[in-house]
């Protein structure tokens, strides 16, 4: 055999592990959704860093760089179908910091397993059936080139990888400045330099964020953040103190998405008790969810702190040793009690920690209820309300009061229990079954709210509902348009589907309508402040009801506002009235930079625990 055929013969494993594992780089991004990877332009992104692997695994021994190449594989492959498994529901790809926290998600096994599709561990295939014979075969050679050869090739190869990637990491710094440092968008990283160069940046980045933590506060940057934050406040103070004194009861609603408020399926209402109490508050009906990785939790953090979810990863687990302004100690040190109520267990999300740190009096976990009834994830919305009526009841007046419902949790597949509600042909699909959830949970929230109006519970409080993020992820588009006859759906029109409803009841009900104001969970506390006539201090939103701008800003960089929608997976610009594509011009520019600006203070003062080195 000639000495070119041995040469290549003993490096099959090699060969083999660059081929198979670019092609499923290039093949990921098609898993994720149409049109945010395009292979052709992937293609060096992808095998640059497979040939630095490559390189480093030459000078080993055959029998060691088979095995680690195998392993390699095998660790590569397994963060291509967690990730595949991951953008399905959250539209995200997985980070350190998710990890980290990711593990506290193992009681929504019934969430994770149904995004799973079996056709995702085809990945594994290739460990499976071909790379075990081809290690067994280069092993049997004996033949092995001493290291006169393979060093030089070894660095020629790594070498050459480097100067590839290089070159793809530069380009992409230079067309999205800061993008590579904070990773607001990991999907357009992604995107851009393929799925083995994220996870290797995100490493280095969350390695280099602990180390930045440890590095003296910046004294340039925290005048920068003040100057904001001074910026930040409106001069109007329309309805200021309007609620003082008053209590507040404060209702996040699981995956209660804006799309069914007024909305019906076969002549029936799909949350006829929300319509009737609605139409006897004020209904924001422009205000977004701006959740991220934490979920559930960062709609509690935003909405008891505003300020921005973590880039990667949630706050509760990434900051849970950090200082706060957060909304219940703002109302202890006014005079308040204040407790949060939740029907599941204590110490998911790491609530049990967090609420402490915001200030909470008291917090009513799982153990504080008498579980006689257990829907989907647990304690069922019904026998939550009705127990946390009578905890209410007997909390010492003024009281901030923050309730989190858990029912319609996603994936909706206690259709049994959720009660007769016909959704005719959408039964059986995840749309039908949402739809059945939500009614439920609709139902129970107007015993909750007919009671605090029969008990008087009303005359002296405030009563504030919203959802905490989507219930409909996106490879489910189709089915949502469908049901909304909305045939020829664009970005821009997925995009305004991503709202939640925000109602805010007053006393008197003197405060009542539709109110078109874009907003979000960001906006949640100023507006309480302004209201409840609160010192508000350190926030990144608006109150809603004196809006300095109409601009809701996005985790991962993008915005909307009245006119402009920016979409930072596509890093386009659209019209938010045509649904138009437009060229950035320099206001457009100006109103991203300033939201990368302001997701970048949030960070900073997490990074740093710096809130309370603020006004300083
Ligand atoms: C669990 C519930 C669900 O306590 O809040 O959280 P989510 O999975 O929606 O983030
Ligand atoms: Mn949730």
């Amino acid at each position: 055999m000639s000495k070119l055929n041995l040469f290549f013969l003993s490096f099959l494993d090699v060969i083999f592990f660059v081929v198979c594992v670019t092609f499923k780089i290039l093949i990921y991004g098609r898993h994720m959704e149409t049109g945010y990877i395009k292979t052709s332009s992937l293609f060096i992104p992808a095998i640059a860093p497979v040939i630095i692997a490559v390189s480093l695994s030459l000078v080993l021994k055959v029998k060691t760089r088979s095995r680690i190449l195998y392993i390699f594989n095998i660790v590569i492959s397994s963060f291509i179908v967690s990730d595949i498994i991951y953008f399905r529901y959250f539209k995200d790809i997985i980070s350190l910091p998710v990890l980290i926290s990711g593990f506290q998600l193992g009681a929504v096994k019934s969430s994770v397993s149904s995004l799973i599709d079996l056709k995702d561990f085809l990945y594994f295939a290739d460990i499976v059936l071909i790379i075990p014979f081809i290690n067994r075969y280069v092993r049997n050679i004996k033949y092995n080139f001493d290291l006169n050869y393979k060093i030089p090739i070894a660095v020629l190869l790594l070498f050459m990888g480097i100067t590839l990637d290089f070159k793809s990491f530069y380009g992409l710094s230079k067309e999205q400045p800061r993008l590579l440092s904070t990773m607001y968008n990991k999907v357009y990283i992604t995107r851009k330099l393929g799925i083995l160069n994220y996870h290797c940046l995100d490493i280095y980045n969350s390695i280099s964020a602990n180390i930045t933590k440890l590095t003296p506060v910046s004294r340039e940057k925290l005048e920068d953040i003040n100057a904001f934050m001074d910026n930040n406040k409106s001069d109007n103070k329309k309805l200021k103190g309007y609620a003082k004194g008053k209590n507040l009861i404060m209702i996040q609603v699981e995956a209660l998405q804006e799309f069914v408020i007024d909305a019906s399926i076969n002549g029936q209402e799909i949350t006829p008790n929300l319509n009737r109490w609605m139409k006897r508050s004020e209904y924001f009906d422009n205000f977004y969810y701006q959740v991220a990785a934490g979920g559930t939790s960062d709609a509690e953090f935003m909405t008891n702190n505003s300020m921005y979810p973590a880039s990667a990863g949630a706050v509760y687990f990434l900051y849970s040793g950090n200082e706060f302004n957060a909304m219940p100690e703002n109302f202890k040190n006014n005079g308040y009690s204040t407790a949060a109520f939740h029907g599941f267990r204590e110490n998911f999300w790491n609530r049990d920690i967090m609420y402490k740190k915001f200030g909470f009096d008291n917090f009513y976990g799982e153990k504080s209820y008498k579980k006689d009834e257990s829907i989907g994830l647990g304690l069922s919305d019904r026998s939550f309300l009705e127990q946390s009526l009578t905890k209410l009841n007997n909390m010492k007046q003024p009281y901030y009061a923050f309730l989190i419902t858990l029912t319609s949790h996603y994936p909706y597949d206690a259709v049994d229990k959720y009660g007769d509600f016909d959704v005719g042909d959408l039964n059986g699909t995840l749309l039908g079954n949402y739809l059945k959830a939500i009614h439920y949970t609709d139902e129970q929230l107007g015993m909750f709210l007919d009671s605090l109006d029969k008990n008087g519970t009303l005359e002296n409080s405030v009563v504030m509902l919203y959802g905490d993020h989507y219930a409909i992820p996106k490879d489910k588009e189709q089915q949502l348009f469908k049901f909304l006859d909305m045939s020829s759906a664009s970005d821009v029109d997925w995009e305004k589907l991503q709202k939640v409803p925000l109602l805010v009841h007053f006393p008197d009900e003197s405060v009542k309508g539709v109110n078109d104001t874009y907003g979000g969970e960001m906006d949640i506390y100023p507006t309480v402040c302004n209201l409840f006539d609160l010192p508000g201090k350190n926030m990144f939103g608006k109150d809603l009801f004196n809006p300095k701008n109409q601009r809701v800003i996005f985790r991962n960089g993008s915005f909307i506002d009245e006119n402009y929608y920016y979409s930072a997976q596509d890093d386009v610009y659209y019209s938010v009235r045509t649904r138009k594509k437009l060229p950035e011009n320099s206001s457009l520019k100006k109103e991203k930079d300033s939201t990368l600006d302001q997701l970048g203070y949030s960070d900073y003062i997490l990074r740093h625990d710096a809130i309370d080195k603020l006004n300083k």
